[in-house]
């Protein structure tokens, strides 16, 4: 509507669409929409060029990974070329676990030959003949469209042997998780492709010197294996002019929760929270005020309102402790309780650990009995300082990431909306009115 353009005006924001450019304009399922739109014209170049060209674009670029981490992608392409070994594999992540996180699967969905594209070419650059999407087994629409898009792609010779025509040879496989959130740790990942449990392994050796089965191995997010393509295409300066310095190119932010447009929106990284918030999501649902949101995913911090315009890129958490993660905006409004969200999202992480290591097994476990006690105004100021402890011991001992990060939700949570947490343990009461009192059996 008119209101609502002008409101996206205010807060002067505009989509930059890279990795969504297709979406919706084509037709998923037909190779030849996508190539209309300039697609494999990208690996057409990049077999011109000479592999090392390739990763050195990628590295100039700056592009970085988009699951979260932000780790420079063309510098994991480079460790993998560099590494010794007959055999390499290209794996993509694709089990998108994180809870308010949708965007992997509206990219599979919506244009898929995008992420197969950007594996022939990452094969390419580092010298791997194999391929493998993990993807989580929930997305349906995703499995079939990149099914079909692989066929597809053998059938018109951008799979398989001899590359048009270049003599080299690439294959792709789509394997389905089965629902495990730890699966989207790249190692774990791994193991569950070998076909066994998915558990992570020790790190280092990192996967660019050994990773599926032993071998050289990477391990990109979708999202940043869609930017690819068009790095290739229009050149690294072109993709650095967009972003800022230190986190070029665009992020797709998902909107979630109390919020009156839900989605999913490209926008140039850096953008502030509140320019997402406002600007593309509309505000808060119905005439409730905004209590808090939470970005970067369940493993991301909680903020206030008072860090709305913290720009979101990926310095964002060292400068303002705001994590930009795997991009999710998620609102809550003013009649949640602080300490509920946090039981709720320790359950979370009790339910996903994979008991492999102690700490995260038990501080998962002993978080959520303190918090739950907490929900029952049975708690003690004791419990809330111990909280608080095994929150950085499980972050400083657990195995994996899965446990190191549960202290930043917990402590950001416990660190803004303090007054909450003591009002639950010293006075027994609950500002939301969610938690009654339940006396101890
Ligand atoms: C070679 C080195 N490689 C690091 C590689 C490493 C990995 C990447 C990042 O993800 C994020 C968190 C949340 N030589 C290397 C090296 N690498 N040093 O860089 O590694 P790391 O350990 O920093 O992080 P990580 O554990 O891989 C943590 C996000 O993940 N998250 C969930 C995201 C979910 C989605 C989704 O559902 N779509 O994206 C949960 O924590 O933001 O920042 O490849 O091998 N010396």
């Amino acid at each position: 509507s008119k209101s609502e353009l002008k409101e996206a005006e205010k807060f002067s924001i505009k989509e930059v669409r890279i990795v969504t450019r297709n979406i919706g304009l084509i037709d998923p399922r037909n190779i030849d929409e996508y190539i209309a739109r300039d697609g494999y014209f990208a690996l057409s170049k990049a077999l011109q060029m000479k592999p090392e060209e390739v990763i050195n674009e990628v590295k100039k670029s700056g592009l970085r990974g988009r699951g979260g981490a932000g780790f420079p992608t063309g510098l994991k392409w480079e460790f993998t070329a560099k590494a010794n070994a007959e055999q390499k594999y290209i794996v993509c992540n694709a089990d998108e676990g994180e809870p308010g996180t949708f965007k992997d699967r509206l990219i599979m969905e919506g244009d898929p030959h995008t992420v197969i594209e950007a594996m022939i070419i990452a094969g390419y650059a580092v010298g791997a003949t194999k391929g493998y999407i993990y993807i989580r087994g929930e997305y349906y629409n995703s499995v079939e469209n990149l099914k079909k898009a692989i066929k597809d792609a053998y059938e018109y010779g951008f799979l398989g042997e001899n590359i048009l025509g270049s003599g080299f040879d690439f294959d792709l496989t789509v394997r389905l998780g089965a629902g495990a959130y730890v699966c989207g740790e790249e190692t774990a990942l791994l193991e569950s492709i070998e076909g066994k449990s998915g558990r992570p392994r020790l790190k280092p050796p990192y996967p660019p010197q050994s990773g599926l089965f032993g071998k050289p191995t990477v391990i990109n997010n979708v999202e940043t294996l869609a930017n690819v393509p068009q790095i290739i295409l229009n050149g690294a300066e072109w993709f650095k002019n967009i972003g800022t310095p230190n986190s070029p190119g665009t992020k797709v932010f998902c909107l979630a929760g109390d919020i009156n447009k839900r989605g999913m929106v490209e926008l140039p990284m850096g953008v502030t929270v509140r320019q997402v918030l406002y600007g593309f999501g509309g505000g808060i649902k119905g005439d409730k005020g905004l209590k808090m949101i939470q970005t970067g995913g369940l493993a991301g911090t909680f903020i206030g309102p008072d860090k709305l315009d913290a720009p979101l890129d990926y310095d964002s958490m060292k400068n303002y402790g705001v994590s930009l993660g795997s991009g999710v905006i998620l609102a809550i409004d003013d009649t949640h309780c602080a300490v509920d969200i946090a039981l709720n999202v320790m359950e979370f992480f009790r339910h996903e650990s994979c008991g492999k290591c102690t700490p995260c097994r038990e501080g998962t476990r002993i978080a959520c009995d303190i918090l739950e006690k907490m929900t029952k105004f049975q708690a003690t100021e004791e419990d809330l300082k111990y909280l608080e402890q095994i929150a950085y011991v499980t972050a400083d001992a657990s195995f994996c990431g899965l446990g190191q990060s549960i202290n930043v939700p917990l402590l950001s949570l416990i660190n803004n909306f303090k007054n909450e947490f003591e009002a639950h343990v010293k006075d027994k009461t609950c500002s939301a009115g969610l938690c009654k009192e339940v006396k101890p059996k």
